[in-house]
């Protein structure tokens, strides 16, 4: 092997070479006082590979991250791939349920976990039979009935340990993964290699955000989501820029608190967050003064009126656009000098995008909607144990997205929906999320869900549920709505039910549940 391509000589000893070694890489948010500077993040994560290699972790077993946005997080994410023990960061808000079916699916013989989240995970480490060691961060190493032989604290885990050097790895060879639970179904372990972070802070990163050496980022998205790993830790790794963190619920007087006070650079939201910060500042009357110079979303499309609203209140556009946790990050966005909401924008530089009908060919002609399918060296190296799955999804050197979009004769992709949430009205394709845009646009309205129901005659009709603003009398609204949408998007296209509840069934990354509204639609 000629260079060693472990991903954590690029993210992480690179900086310390150029320089770096005194820089904050990642800061508490709030002033806990608490930040890891890039010689610090250096030596630790060496010390968590010894430490990983002498309690016995071998090369390619797993190691579950069940680990907050702090300061330890890239500690032991980098210090994992140093030892070629393979970290796979969990969603911090899940049932012990499923991190049951996780840890045992994944195999994974060490658990990292925040001594916050030690509750939440207990029911699942008894009588697990691959568990075999759990390091507790930030608190005391609790008993577990039935659980594994070695239970610790991250102090005593790392007592004697010494800076390890990375082990030869090569791009191509898995670093890490991610578990996907998408909109349905069961989670699926996504595997990622050492390349595919580089490449996407060499794409996305540096072509359309434009991160540079200066910024100081603040993302929404924590650390264990794919949009959250690279906008929080590959992207400002790979220029030697900071993170701020903060590791609670971000809620729209959290994300003004840090705009304000900590004054990031970059923003990375999704539009849930968005327009609620919106509809706050807007009832308050003003924003803050900010420092914002980029401000991204994705997870979901952005309503366009949301787009235009914070560029009201900031100045700056948001950049919407297109990942996937296969994909590990964006590949189709706008971009700076070249939005236009309500679109998605265009593929990004590194990424080749088709559209294919239901029989697999090419869709060309403008105007006509298809599934998305993106090619890109980012793309994922299989599902864990998911052979079928992994077959229909990575077709050769494309991967399918599920999601409908249609081309705009300039290029630019309009979001249509999930292939399985498009439906037809009168023999004509009706979009759910373009509807939905259009009840957003009303001002008594938070947040919309579309999906399709049968009506008498078992022909297929939009239903509508809305979360309406705060003081919004809900039948006047309910009222209202049918004739707005009607005037906004077309005749067929308007909710023939519209139902007022309080929130959408939501995955974690922000994406609402159409088909838990298609079971009570
Ligand atoms: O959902 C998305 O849009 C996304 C974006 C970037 C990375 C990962 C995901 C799932």
């Amino acid at each position: 092997m000629s260079e060693n391509e472990n991903a954590a000589l690029w993210f992480v000893e690179r900086n310390v070479e150029e320089g770096r070694s005194d820089k904050p890489a990642f800061r508490e948010a709030f002033g806990t006082g608490r930040e890891l500077t890039y010689g610090a993040l250096a030596e630790a994560s060496g010390r968590v590979a010894d430490a990983l290699a002498r309690a016995g972790h071998r090369r390619e077993e797993r190691a579950a991250v069940l680990v907050l946005d702090q300061i330890e997080f890239p500690q032991v994410f980098f210090g994992c791939m140093k030892a070629g023990v393979i970290p796979i960061p969990l969603n911090t808000l899940l049932a012990a349920d499923v991190y049951n079916v996780i840890l045992r699916d994944s195999r994974a013989s060490v658990l990292f976990v925040s001594a916050e989240l030690v509750e939440a995970v207990r029911p699942a480490l008894s009588g697990n039979p691959y568990l075999r060691h759990i390091v507790v961060i930030g608190g005391e190493a609790p008993a577990i009935e039935n659980g594994p032989a070695q239970i610790e604290t991250w102090e005593s885990f790392l007592k004697g340990a010494a800076p390890a050097p990375a082990v030869e790895a090569h791009a191509d060879e898995v670093a890490f993964w991610l578990y996907s639970s998408g909109s349905t179904g069961q989670p699926k372990g996504v595997r990622h290699v050492h390349g595919s972070m580089r490449y996407t802070a060499e794409t996305y990163g540096r072509e359309v955000l434009g991160i540079e050496e200066n910024d100081t980022v603040y993302s929404v998205a924590k650390f264990f989501f794919a949009y959250g790993l690279g906008n929080a830790v590959s992207f400002p790794m790979s220029v030697g820029a900071t993170t701020l963190l903060f590791n609670g619920r971000p809620t729209p007087e959290v994300a003004v608190g840090i705009i304000e006070r900590e004054r990031p650079t970059i923003f990375c939201g999704v539009p849930t967050l968005y327009a609620a910060t919106v509809a706050h500042l807007e009832g308050q009357g003003a924003a803050p003064e900010a420092n914002l110079r980029r401000c991204i979303s994705a997870g979901e499309a952005l309503p366009e009126e949301i787009g235009k609203r914070w560029r009201a209140l900031f100045g700056v556009d948001i950049l919407d656009g297109v990942g996937s946790t296969e994909m590990l990050h964006i590949f189709l966005s706008n971009a700076p000098g070249d939005v236009v909401y309500g679109t998605s924008g265009r593929a990004v530089p590194g990424y080749d995008l088709r559209l294919v009908d239901e029989d697999g060919a090419d869709i060309t002609a403008p105007g006509a909607i298809g599934e998305l399918l993106v090619c890109g060296q980012s793309a994922a190296d299989g599902y864990w144990n998911k052979r079928r799955k992994s077959r229909t999804t990575f077709e050769g050197e494309w991967t399918r997205t599920g999601d409908k979009y249609e081309l705009t004769e300039d290029g630019r992709y309009i979001y249509c929906g999930r292939t399985d949430d498009m439906f037809k009205v009168s023999g004509i394709w009706v979009s759910p999320f373009e509807v939905e845009q259009a009840l957003i646009a009303h001002p008594g309205v938070l947040e919309a869900a579309v999906v399709s129901r049968r009506d008498e005659s078992g022909l297929e009709k939009p239903a509508a549920f809305i979360v309406p603003k705060a003081g919004q009398d809900a039948d006047t609204l309910a009222a209202e709505l049918k004739d707005f949408v009607k005037s906004r998007i077309g005749k067929w296209k308007y909710p023939r039910w519209i139902e007022v509840v309080e929130e959408l069934p939501k995955t974690a990354t922000g994406k609402i549940q159409r088909f838990k509204l298609r079971e009570v639609a």
